[in-house]
């Protein structure tokens, strides 16, 4: 059985929760709380000393850090991860989007909003951040408005990196009133055939 140590507050501890729920593979669910500094402790940097979850235990004992890694092992031969290298490539583009222009703004500003109760005391920086956040949002719209997927018809592992920290945006004060394309993608998604949204667990 894979073991998942992660956050269940967290949009990238979802995405491999979510993945192995696809695959149909049970998983014993590690529960580190992040407020409280576990994924910094000597125990668990011994595991990954990046020192972040969440982190991934194979059956035989192997670790994998980074969620947009984990969907790329765990989507391995099925239908979230196309075939064609083009198709393929377009899903590598919207991972490494995710984690450069998306992620970095949008699940921080939720993190120091709804978690660390920061709203006010850094309103300049959560102003700075959520520029970038909504710049990103915009170019998902922008594809959005052109296919139902980020990549085309069907949904990829490209939807399941993005629908992560975007279905809580709101939750740091994003609102998605003029994401109209955004809106229905999002309500796509959940309705894929075993959808569990947040907060994440085995
Ligand atoms: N690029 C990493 C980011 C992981 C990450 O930032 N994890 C956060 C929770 S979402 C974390 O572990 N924070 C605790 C810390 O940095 O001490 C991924 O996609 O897995």
């Amino acid at each position: 059985m894979h073991t998942l140590y992660g956050s269940s507050i967290s949009g990238n501890c979802w995405k491999p929760a979510f993945m192995l729920r696809q695959r149909g593979r049970p998983f014993r669910w590690v529960e580190i709380d992040v407020l409280k500094q576990q994924s910094r402790t000597a125990e668990f940097l011994a595991l990954n000393p990046n020192g972040r979850v969440p982190l991934l235990q194979l059956p035989d004992g192997r670790l994998l850090a980074e969620s947009n890694a984990m969907l790329l092992h765990l989507g391995e031969g099925t239908d979230w991860l196309p075939a064609d290298a083009y198709a393929r490539a377009k899903v590598y583009e919207w991972l490494f989007f995710e984690q450069y222009s998306h992620e970095p703004f949008i699940a921080t500003v939720r993190f120091w909003v709804a978690f660390m109760g920061k709203g006010e005391e850094w309103r300049d920086k959560i102003a700075e951040a959520m520029t970038k956040g909504y710049a990103a949002l915009g170019v998902m719209e922008r594809q959005l408005s052109q296919t139902p997927f980020l990549v085309g018809t069907q949904a990829t592992l490209a939807d399941i990196a993005l629908y992560a920290y975007t279905h809580v945006a709101h939750e740091g004060g994003f609102v998605l009133d003029d994401y109209p394309a955004m809106r229905a993608w999002l309500s796509r998604f959940a309705a894929l055939p075993g959808f569990v949204g947040m907060p994440c667990r085995a």
